[in-house]
């Protein structure tokens, strides 16, 4: 992830003025007594916070709204924390969840806590007037004694208030464990602690987030703490039913290494005319003056796909840098042109990372007909000659006729590659080792 270009970005937004454009873009789905926030806002700047557990080695898209909410506060002059639940992790929420979790080991979830906290620090300022901080609630939760906390901080649910919350009471029926109905009161401790101890005066979170927030809010009212507010973000939905932030190969993650910049990038460009305009609010940094142009794009001129490019170039700009942008521009380009061949040894294997691959030994040469085969790019031998008579096989972005045309050690790219294209679209990659 590009440190650099994460923190870049965004027009200039007041502090009192977020509400507002937070409004335009559809980011608020529930919150606590708008107008004394709005107030607060507009008098000081608020230390606000957002939490993840780490329930994987790194975040995906899913996580992507708050974190830039967080940095949409930053760019307005409040001061966000990002708080890693490397203690809550340990429990498992069950908001939104119809069935328990299984319980990772303390070493795991330390190891991923550590992950989470590197890959959101790469979002917000750590320096400067408006500082973001960082914070693990492990380093609260794991010194509680059994006693103080069901004491101290228990005393003060009621379990029917518990049973109320949908997360407990969605699970009713099928049962959940006192683990994770206990979870709440973590969450809610966390709340109060940050309340308490550095004037913290909001927790924002998904729509799914509500019932723990608001447990936080039960609590500082009852112990006596100070101001505090809850606001949740709209679930992310797509206009086709779909779930949002799957791909056909599973979760889009921002860790590079699991989802690649040009994966990303696509996954993006993909986006549907009836979510883009939605999307651009929710995830670029673009003005509103900006997203309404590109509405009129979506209206006017469709096919150009000018909105879902915004996108895709705002969002992986965002989360992977500048850099990341043009290299999955100029794959994109190389895989509908065909030519390959100017991609860099990363480049390639990034773009043909979901196709057919197949490792061949380091033969001196191979036949157009016995590479066709081996790569598994016709079904048979006759469907392949066929195929290289009709010039339907490209090799390396060049057309290949002629089913003894030799492939040889000169053809490959970067030493070791070949790759094999049937009609307009469907690639296949051939290794040498
Ligand atoms: C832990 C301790 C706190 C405050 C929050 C937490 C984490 C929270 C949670 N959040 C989700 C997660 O970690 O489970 N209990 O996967 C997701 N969030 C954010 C957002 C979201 C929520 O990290 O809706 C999506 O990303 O709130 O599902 O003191």
């Amino acid at each position: 992830m590009s440190t650099e270009q994460n923190k870049a970005g965004g027009s200039v937004i007041s502090r009192g003025g977020l509400l507002e454009d937070l409004e335009y873009r559809g980011l608020i789905y529930q919150m606590t007594d708008k107008e004394g926030l709005q107030k607060k806002m507009e008098e000081e700047s608020i230390l606000l916070y957002c939490g993840f557990d780490p329930t994987a080695d790194s975040l995906h898209i899913g996580s992507l709204l708050p974190i830039l909410c967080l940095r949409r506060f930053q760019l307005a002059g409040h001061r966000p924390i990002a708080l890693v639940g490397g203690g809550t992790g340990m429990i498992g929420d069950p908001s939104g969840r119809s069935t328990e979790r299984s319980l990772n080991t303390g070493e795991t979830v330390a190891s991923w806590t550590e992950s989470l906290k590197r890959q959101l620090s790469a979002f917000l300022e750590f320096e400067g007037d408006h500082a973001a901080q960082m914070a693990s609630n492990y380093d609260w939760l794991a010194p509680l004694d059994v006693i103080t906390f069901l004491r101290e901080v228990g005393k003060n649910f009621t379990v029917n208030y518990m049973l109320a919350k949908d997360s407990v009471n969605s699970r009713m029926a099928d049962g959940i464990s006192f683990t994770e109905f206990s979870y709440m009161i973590l969450q809610a401790y966390d709340f109060y602690k940050l309340n308490k101890e550095q004037h913290c005066t909001l927790q924002i979170g998904g729509s799914d987030q509500w019932g723990n927030i608001t447990a936080g809010l039960e609590l500082i009212n009852k112990m006596g703490g100070g101001e505090a507010y809850g606001m949740t973000m709209p679930l992310v939905t797509k206009s086709d039913g779909k779930k949002f932030g799957k791909s056909e190969s599973g979760a889009i993650w921002l860790d590079r290494n699991k989802t690649s910049a040009y994966q990303f990038y696509q996954f993006w460009i993909n986006t549907d005319d009836q979510d883009v305009v939605k999307f651009l609010k929710y995830f670029t940094f673009l003005t509103k003056d900006e997203i309404e142009a590109l509405a009129v794009e979506v209206q006017e001129r469709p096919e150009q796909r000018a909105a879902q490019r915004a996108l895709a170039r705002e969002v992986t700009a965002i989360v992977h840098g500048w850099d990341a942008v043009e290299s999955a521009e100029k794959i994109s380009k190389a895989l509908f042109s065909g030519e390959v061949n100017e991609l860099s040894e990363g480049e390639l294997v990034e773009a043909l990372e979901d196709v057919p691959s197949t490792t061949l030994e380091d033969h001196e040469e191979i036949s157009l007909m016995d590479l066709v085969m081996a790569v598994q790019a016709a079904p048979s031998r006759r469907q392949a000659r066929q195929d290289i008579e009709s010039g339907a096989v490209y090799v390396n972005g060049e057309r290949m006729s002629g089913q003894d045309a030799m492939i040889t050690r000169e053809h490959r790219l970067h030493g070791k590659y070949i790759v094999l294209r049937r009609g307009k679209k469907k690639y296949f990659l051939a290794r040498f080792s």
